[in-house]
């Protein structure tokens, strides 16, 4: 069965619909190969040099911009992801992906009107999304004329005004919804939501609602602080790590740093996750030389546990029972003293667990008893435990119960508040920590929004605004007219493509504002707008000079990132200019002095010193060697939180086994891919080459559903209203996955993740527990 010729097909209910593909034609044959080899590595460095090639990156800027990369005093922020650079600054602390997506934006291929003139948005429609990212960067802004079915050029002083004449002409602002990507600045992200609030609506989605809502939500309420409180050098002192859910070698690769470092030092290191994922096994660190040269790799694991899908919760309950059950003889496997001083909620929480049976347990995580006492030994014998995770943790329906359940965990043994221990969320995007604390936020609270009315001069709605789902949900209903994506590729990160999809085409004006072309540019509104703006690696000049950004990582670090290289075309403005052209043209009278705060950064790190909690002095301590780090209430154990203490919860374990003949699905990233940006087809550690319609299944449930290793198949999913929505012809890998799991890749699994299926906790879309059957390919469902 070839996979390249014959594109998969969607089903939603009864009516068909062909989804063009995502990734590039694959090189050849589908195959899949158990990968052996320690993570990073060489195997790295040849994937990054054939990228930069192709890229035409080599010889000098690729290598060059990468110097410059994650550099205390100057360099850019690695746009990769939002782990912490290295606080030692000794080395360069890079990786493959990061090279690679910082590659991608610096490609030579361009994006400019005569491109535009050759392909109808029809044609371009057909195209992969591959093909539409790889044609290059974007270089001035266009506009879809209806008439041609073509985007025409267009002077930004149009632009704006087609903005701000659309906007104004809406009868309410909710009639507008203004989603931010987290690659956007501080500085920008600051502007973006002072417009919206100005315009009147909070209707501020982004893609942290379909990430890490769940975390925010769950640390805010047990904690009073919605983030993380440790830093890398707690990682550097943990004595035990508990790595939850994450693909850490792929998708946060510096954190195989820390894991080599921590296994060096006797640290143990536990990994759960369903898939026995690279960062589990060995790695070989690309700036260690000695080891590269020698192929000296280091173990980056101690314990795997593979949960079944949605699993975590009764782990983490599991664990904590048994280290209740000890503490009966042993005092010292709960920290009392903490708990007494700092904590609420024990008492009842000791009930539950010693309530919760062991057979429960088992069936729900998946995992024998056995297992279950390992990791609670490994957590009861360490001094200081840090508890990380992601996305395997966050997209499910209980996403904000199982974070609220590390909580306790670590609460049990005081495991807050001193070096080396704490919840450590693992964020996505290089900047989307820093774009909650800089205010975009559908539920704002009062004392946020009083701030920033006293120091703005604004009078900023107070009812709360729309997040990602709800968002698509009121285009869909012709609530919302405008859709303003500020960076992503809304089209194709959402949830449930056709609906999506057909929302965007409800309304009445979709802005983009990019860098490279994608989906949402093709899937747009009756007028549609490209906006293409500076990549983070790019020199931004303006009035006063050469401006600078700051961002802040998953360990609320925030510092400085200027861009270096030369613009990729001399028509792209700023993200914070192209805000602020947007703003004057919706609101004439606007108080806010939007072009003086463009002229000079340093004006709006001025007024968000103001405006926001801990940026006090911001421009001066945001150009300390390593930034500043905003403060953590949670870390000196001061709690902002009902009770005034940390909270323990008890929340009821959910039932997560699959019916009789369903499995749960996880749709997830692969190694060669960003998100909604897909470089090649090809999955490393997981072993496969040329090939993304692809489900990993175990061999056992397989057999059982009479289908071949690498046969093909239909998928079929049933959401809670009892709507079916499918994908066929996807090839079935055998796996090393618990029984009753199955995986596949975002975005193309979007189109079987129903938009009304989101969490009730945290509503982000359930994405890492689809419910499925799969069957041989044209076998009843
Ligand atoms: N190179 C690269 N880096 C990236 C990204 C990228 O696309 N490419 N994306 C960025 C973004 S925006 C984000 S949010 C992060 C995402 O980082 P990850 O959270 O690592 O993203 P996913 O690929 O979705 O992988 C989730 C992991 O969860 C596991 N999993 C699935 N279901 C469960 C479950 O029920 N329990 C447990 N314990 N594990 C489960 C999967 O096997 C997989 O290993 O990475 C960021 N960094
Ligand atoms: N099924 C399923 N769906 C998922 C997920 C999942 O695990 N499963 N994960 C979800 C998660 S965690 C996330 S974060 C979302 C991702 O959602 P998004 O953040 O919306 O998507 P990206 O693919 O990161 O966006 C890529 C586009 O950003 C633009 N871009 C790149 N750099 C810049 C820049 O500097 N400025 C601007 N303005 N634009 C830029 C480029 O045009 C590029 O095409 O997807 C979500 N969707
Ligand atoms: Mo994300």
């Amino acid at each position: 069965m070839s996979t390249d010729q014959e594109k998969p097909e969607t089903l939603q209910d009864t009516s068909e619909t062909l989804e063009p593909r995502v990734g590039p034609a694959p090189e050849g044959d589908p195959e899949f190969h158990p990968y052996h080899h320690p993570a990073a590595g060489w195997g790295a460095a040849r994937s990054v040099t054939g990228f930069m090639v192709r890229e035409g990156a080599l010889p000098l800027d690729g290598p060059r911009a990468i110097m410059k990369m994650n550099h205390e005093n100057g360099g850019f922020d690695c746009p990769g992801c939002a782990w912490p650079d290295d606080t030692k600054g000794l080395h360069l602390d890079i990786c493959e992906n990061g090279i690679k997506h910082v590659t991608w934006e610096m490609t030579r291929k361009r994006v400019g009107r005569e491109f535009f003139a050759a392909h109808s948005v029809t044609e371009l429609d057909g195209w992969s999304d591959y093909d539409l990212e790889n044609e290059g960067r974007l270089t001035e802004p266009m506009v879809y004329d209806p008439e041609a079915d073509h985007y025409v050029p267009i002077t930004w002083k149009d632009a704006f005004a087609l903005v701000g004449e659309t906007l104004r002409g809406l009868d309410h602002p909710d009639e507008a919804t203004f989603y931010t990507s987290g690659r956007l600045g501080n500085e920008a992200t600051f502007l973006y939501q002072l417009m919206a609030r100005e315009l009147g609506t909070n209707n501020l989605p982004d893609c942290s609602n379909m990430c890490h809502e769940a975390s925010g939500r769950a640390l805010q309420t047990a904690l009073g602080t919605g983030k993380g409180t440790v830093d890398l050098e707690d990682w550097q002192t943990a004595d035990a790590l508990f790595i939850i859910g994450v693909n850490a070698a792929s998708n946060a690769p510096r954190m195989l740093t820390a894991l080599t470092e921590a296994y060096h030092r006797g640290a143990q290191i536990v990994h759960v996750n369903p898939l026995v994922e690279a960062a589990a096994t060995r790695a070989i660190i690309p700036h260690d030389f000695k080891d590269m040269a020698t192929f000296h790799s280091t173990r980056t694991g101690t314990l795997d546990l593979q949960v079944r899908i949605g699993g975590d919760m009764a782990l983490l309950r599991g664990m904590a029972k048994a280290v209740l059950e000890q503490s009966a003889t042993d005092p010292k496997a709960l920290d009392r003293e903490f708990i007494e001083r700092h904590t609420a909620g024990f008492e009842e929480y000791r009930a539950l667990c010693e309530a919760t049976p062991w057979e429960e347990l088992e069936t729900q995580s998946g995992l024998s008893r056995d297992d279950i006492l390992k990791a609670a030994r490994v957590y009861r014998e360490a001094d200081r435990s840090i508890i990380s995770w992601c996305l395997g943790v966050t997209q499910h329906e209980h996403g904000v119960d199982t974070v609220r359940e590390i909580v306790n965990l670590l609460l049990l043994r005081g495991n807050l508040g001193r070096e080396g221990a704490g919840p450590s969320p693992v964020r996505g995007h290089s900047n989307v920590q820093g774009n909650r604390t800089c205010g975009i936020d559908h539920h704002p609270s009062e004392a946020f929004l009083d701030r920033l009315a006293e120091v703005c001069g604004i009078d900023p709605p107070r009812e709360h605004g729309k997040d990602t789902v709800a968002s698509i949900r009121a285009m869909r209903d012709g609530e919302i007219k405008v859709f303003v994506g500020m960076g992503g590729n809304f089209a194709l990160a959402a949830p449930d493509t056709p609906a999506t999809y057909a929302a965007l085409r409800t309304c009445e004006l979709t802005v983009q504002v990019s860098t490279k072309l994608n989906r949402s540019h093709v899937v747009h509104g009756r007028r549609a707008l490209i906006l293409p703006c500076l990549g983070r690696t790019e020199k931004d000049h303006q009035r006063k000079g050469i401006q600078s950004t700051s961002v802040e990582d998953s360990m609320s670090m925030v510092h400085m990132s200027v861009g270096m290289k030369r613009p990729a075309s001399p028509h792209l403005l700023s993200e914070p200019a192209i805000i602020a052209g947007m703003a004057r043209a919706a609101l004439p009278d606007s108080p806010t002095p939007w072009e003086w705060y463009v002229e000079d950064y340093d004006r709006i790190r001025d007024t968000m010193a103001r405006a926001l909690d801990g940026f006090e002095d911001f421009n001066r301590r945001v150009r300390l060697p390593l930034g500043f780090r905003i403060k953590q209430p949670a870390r000196e154990l001061v709690f902002l939180t009902e009770s005034g203490r940390a909270e323990f919860s008890s929340s009821a374990l959910p039932d997560v086994v699959p019916a009789p003949g369903e499995l749960a699905l996880g749709t997830m990233r692969s190694h060669d891919q960003w998100n909604t940006t897909i470089y090649s087809d090809n999955d490393r550690y997981r072993g496969v080459k040329n090939l993304r319609t692809l489900v990993f299944m175990n061999r056992a449930d397989m057999r059982e559903r009479g289908i071949a290793d690498m046969g093909p198949v239909d998928i079929t999913s049933t959401a809670r209203d009892g709507s079916h929505r499918r994908l066929n012809g996807y090839l079935a890998v055998p796996y090393d996955i618990p029984r009753g799991c199955a995986a596949g890749y975002m975005p193309e699994m979007n189109v079987l993740c129903a938009l009304d299926d989101y969490s009730t906790q945290s509503d982000q879309p359930i994405m890492k527990h689809v419910r499925v059957t799969i069957v041989p390919a044209g076998a009843p469902a």
